[in-house]
């Protein structure tokens, strides 16, 4: 008989493939990612690393964990790479973790200007171990530097961290060293600097994206599934020396390789998934090749495209415009309804986004008034320029049957536009295949 699981998992091929997925954080893996992640390295416990390990019958494990280690290392010209980290979250976790003390603060862009959860939401386990200070962003959309700098001074931070999941700029990594290296002096501490590279990852390994490793940043955290195109995990890299894990370090930056992979085993994780290893190295060999680097630049001119079009359709977007995959459009000043009601309009047609808060906004996640776009899903199937240009009208179009239909209830009065519109989405969907599917 078969399962109800795997008719479930039709509905979602079919969904996928008769969609466009805009969500900036969203990919889709290659066959053969898929392959080593549904392979029989679920079987298997492996605690500890390659080498170092708490159980029997690692010498295949040891191998495909290396694999993935090197290639990590090379893909981010970095000393280390831990690639256990179940995901995002986890790997942001372990580093506050390796580094720092309870009480001790961490500055961090805050949630409204585009930071994360994970770096001091209070809602997060870490925002109650460490004390985190956040910086905003400037009226034109990039970061606070002058801000950044004046509660780095006062707060003396034993970790700096620049990372996003909504910021359409290139960060200036420089600027932050300078400042990190000037309090770290006055106050004769070592303060580290962290990255959370988790959106851009894969912009970065196309050589699209300066690389924080290249300017006085310590550590990179990312996510493996955004730009990378890997599975849902994570991964830290570092520099600095690296020596065994067992052995118990000084707390100093140069050690910060061997602090980190404590803290991911057994400081914060246990087993490791292995299949998602296996399938993050085939990933990272992938990515290591020149055709990822059209790729990653094809993203990257997507966006631009996409994002000029929506301003000559009249659209409003934060920071006016995108350095990297990401677009940030203010609905609410654009057409006075909510992201989310224009969320909900776009998932009738086919077109798959999120709403987002903006800095500007003041009141609660459930009702923002912005949405959160990214090309980084769409390139991968195919589509260039052209196909952003329909994009961007398809969203003018479901945008002016929102303003017409006042709310969600109002839309079923609209329901022939939306459908011809699904069908106008699905044709050119099917035009680019889903890899896998
Ligand atoms: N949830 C991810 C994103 O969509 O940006 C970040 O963790």
């Amino acid at each position: 008989m078969t399962d109800e699981v795997f008719r479930l998992i039709d509905l979602e091929k079919q969904r996928q493939s008769e969609g466009l997925e805009l969500i900036p954080s969203e990919n889709y893996v290659s066959v053969n990612v898929l392959k080593a992640m549904g392979s029989v390295l679920t079987n298997k416990y492996s605690e500890g690393y390659p080498g170092k390990r708490y159980y029997g019958g690692n010498e295949n494990v040891d191998q495909i964990e290396s694999l993935a280690i090197e290639r990590a290392k090379k893909l981010f010209k970095a000393d280390h790479a831990n690639v256990q980290p179940h995901s995002g979250a986890n790997a942001n976790e372990a580093v506050y973790f390796a580094w720092c003390q309870p009480g001790d603060t961490i500055l961090a862009m805050s949630l409204p200007a585009g930071g994360h959860l994970t770096h001091g939401s209070p809602v997060t386990r870490s925002a109650k171990i460490y004390n985190f200070v956040g910086y905003g962003v400037t009226d034109e959309g990039d970061i606070d530097y002058d801000e950044l700098e004046r509660l780095a001074r006062e707060h003396r931070p034993k970790l700096i961290l620049v990372g996003y999941s909504a910021f359409m700029k290139i960060p200036d990594f420089d600027r932050v060293a300078k400042i990190a290296a000037e309090v770290s002096a006055e106050h004769n501490y070592e303060i580290l600097l962290m990255a959370d590279m988790a959106h851009v990852a894969g912009l970065i390994a196309g050589g699209v994206h300066p690389n924080p490793l290249e300017h006085g940043f310590q550590v990179i955290t990312s996510t493996t599934h955004k730009t990378l195109r890997g599975p849902r995990g994570g991964l830290i890299m570092s520099m600095g020396k690296v020596s065994s894990p067992l052995k118990r370090p000084e707390h100093t930056l140069e050690n910060v390789p061997t602090l980190i992979d404590r803290a991911v085993f057994p400081g914060t994780q246990g087993g490791p998934l292995e299949h998602v290893i296996a399938a993050k190295a085939v990933a990272f060999e992938e990515d290591l090749q020149p055709e990822f680097q059209d790729y990653a630049h094809q993203i990257v001119e997507n966006a631009r495209v996409l994002a000029e079009e929506l301003k000559r359709l009249g659209f409003k977007l934060q920071g006016n415009g995108t350095e990297n995959h990401l677009i940030l459009v203010d609905v609410k000043s654009t057409a006075g309804i909510d992201g989310k009601f224009y969320e909900v309009a776009l998932d009738k047609v086919g077109l798959t986004l999120n709403a987002n808060a903006l800095p500007t906004d003041k009141g609660g996640a459930f009702r923002p008034s912005g949405v959160r776009l990214g090309t980084p899903a769409m390139t991968t199937r195919g589509l260039g320029t052209e196909e952003m240009m329909k994009v961007a009208e398809w969203m003018k179009r479901v945008l002016d049957i929102c303003v017409e239909a006042g709310n969600e209830n109002g839309l079923g009065s609209h329901e022939a536009e939306l459908k011809a519109l699904r069908e106008e989405v699905r044709r050119l969907a099917l035009d680019f295949p889903v890899p896998g599917i």
